[in-house]
């Protein structure tokens, strides 16, 4: 690109991006970068590709990762150079680690002035470790093929911008086909679970459902519909059954629960992971076998082994039908409908692990699972419902949605999604009173280090963004869901952090029984 006008580089960049089926971009605005985004809007204004605009760039890096995810498609986050390029790191790490095809499109002040102490200079190339580097546009296909991140870092010479005329309506879509692996073909005979956690291959609800094998679905794995899912599956492998398995497939990234970390470390126990070793949940030992899909030799399923999983589910399915710290969950879970819902990290996606009904139809559920970060759900929600078109519904914790909050500062011609998000509010991380951390021991110590309460006004905190919101009570919440919004609103539900260690060991004890 030596010597190429910026203008001229963003108008082949922005043309290469069409042409791979980009139909979002995100834009953080600066000097640096101004030939990309005069190029961007030339291209929304002419109808094709949706610019969102944001000022914070960590929380544009989570509406390009919520784009994406919802979509399946390569979501471009444009910066100027500087620290607003290490701002779009937490999104960065979530993509590389879920495999979300999103692009840091980072400008850059020209190789030269590195090492100087020239104005907003850094040393950008690598600034995400792990995430692959593009050097030409021309690779763009390429990298679009291999899936998850990549960093584009573009120098910029001046002059940045120039009066000039961008027509991309002649860009041309080049339909990408999807690259299908090869098919391992494993026995009917071990009494076998299938682990499906966050993106699970879909592929593999007909091959369990042939072989009579039990799901056990996290529920942003999409097999929570599945004929053979389990419910409340992580609660179930706390029994005895848990004994008499014999081989454990796993799809997608398991996260949720310890008893199927644990059971996935276990070293005498065939597993078969659909995956490869950056994306199995653990250190892999020699009893771990790599594939891309799974397929059945002939055998007889073992309609027993399957039927045993699904009634010690369904058994404590119902004894939790009147845990009222999951009135919520189940409000939300039964209002998203077949639509979509975002769950936050720490206790609200395990809640809606516990109350969402398996073997039927249930919603779209995203969540981060790639690292489990609490920070930039609202923005990754907002991106998900933007991606997504129909109704949507997220739900987090009150620290989730604080952390995040900046993804409420949104310029008033940005696109909205209708998008409604309900903050669990227990003033605090109500999850730690379920970790070790929780015990009588530490009692004194715990409210500083980890309850943390912030007593933070929601409602002021959402009326200075100009967002709706709404105090709700956890029995009126299902009303209040009923009704879909115009634009994003915040529905908050206070309760109480102190009866969750007691619900945590009903819940252990249910497995026992
Ligand atoms: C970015 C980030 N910082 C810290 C953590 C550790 N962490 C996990 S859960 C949690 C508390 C979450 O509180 P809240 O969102 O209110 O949910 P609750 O546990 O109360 O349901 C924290 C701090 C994390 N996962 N990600
Ligand atoms: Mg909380």
């Amino acid at each position: 690109m030596g010597g190429e006008r910026p203008v001229e580089i963003a108008r082949r960049l922005v043309t290469a991006l069409l042409a791979q089926e980009v139909t979002d971009a995100v834009l953080s605005p600066g000097s640096r970068s101004g030939p990309l985004a005069l190029a961007l809007h030339a291209a929304d204004e002419q109808g094709l590709i949706r610019l969102h605009v944001r000022v914070d760039e960590r929380e544009a890096g989570f509406l390009a990762l919520g784009l994406a995810k919802a979509s399946g498609r390569l979501t471009p986050v444009i910066t100027t150079s500087g620290t607003a390029v290490a701002n779009l790191h937490p999104a960065m790490l979530e993509a590389l680690h879920s495999r979300v095809p999103m692009m840091a499109l980072t400008a850059d002040r020209p190789a030269r002035l590195r090492g100087t102490g020239a104005n907003q200079t850094t040393l950008q190339p690598g600034i995400f470790p792990g995430v692959p580097m593009l050097d030409r546009i021309t690779g763009l296909p390429g990298a679009v093929r291999d899936g998850g991140p990549f960093h584009f870092n573009i120098e910029f010479d001046e002059p940045l911008v120039e009066p000039v005329s961008w027509d991309f309506t002649q860009s041309s879509w080049s339909i990408q086909q999807p690259v299908r692996g090869q098919v391992h073909l494993v026995d009917l005979g071990p009494r076998t679970i299938v682990v499906a956690g966050d993106d699970a291959d879909p592929s593999v609800a007909a091959v369990a459902e042939q072989a009579a094998w039990p799901i056990l679905a996290e529920p942003s794995s999409g097999l929570r519909g599945a004929s053979t899912s389990v419910a409340c599956g992580r609660i179930v492998l706390g029994s005895r059954l848990i004994e008499r398995i014999e081989r454990v497939i796993v799809t997608g990234h398991p996260t949720l629960s310890r008893p199927v970390t644990n059971l996935l470390t276990k070293t005498n126990l065939p597993i078969v992971h659909l995956g490869d070793r950056s994306t199995f949940p653990g250190v892999a030992g020699a009893n771990v076998t790599f594939a891309d899909r799974i397929g059945l030799r002939a055998g007889a399923p073992d309609d027993a082994w399957l039927k045993s999983w699904l009634q010690a589910g369904d058994r404590i399915e119902n004894a939790l039908l009147d845990a009222e710290q999951l009135t919520v969950a189940r409000a939300v879970w039964n209002a998203a409908g077949r639509g979509l819902l975002v769950l936050g990290s720490s206790n609200t996606i395990r809640d809606v692990d516990l109350v969402a009904p398996v073997r039927m139809p249930g919603p779209r559920v995203l969540a981060n699972r790639g690292l489990a970060g609490i920070d930039g759900m609202v923005s990754t929600a907002i991106g998900a419902a933007l991606g997504h078109y129909g109704r949507a519904i997220a739900l987090m914790g009150d620290l989730t949605f604080l952390h995040g909050s900046n993804g409420l500062l949104i310029g008033p011609i940005e696109p909205r999604p209708n998008l409604t998000i309900v903050v669990l509010n227990d003033d605090g991380g109500g999850i730690f009173h379920t970790l070790e951390q929780g015990a009588p021991e530490y009692a004194h110590a715990f409210e500083r280090v980890f309850g943390t309460p912030t007593r933070t006004s929601i409602e002021a905190l959402c009326a200075a963004h100009g967002v709706r919101h709404r105090l709700v009570e956890a029995t009126a919440l299902a009303g209040h869901l009923a009704r879909v919004p115009v634009g994003i609103e915040v529905l908050e539900v206070r309760v109480q952090r102190a009866g969750r260690r007691a619900l945590q060991s009903v819940v252990s004890g249910l497995a026992a029984v």
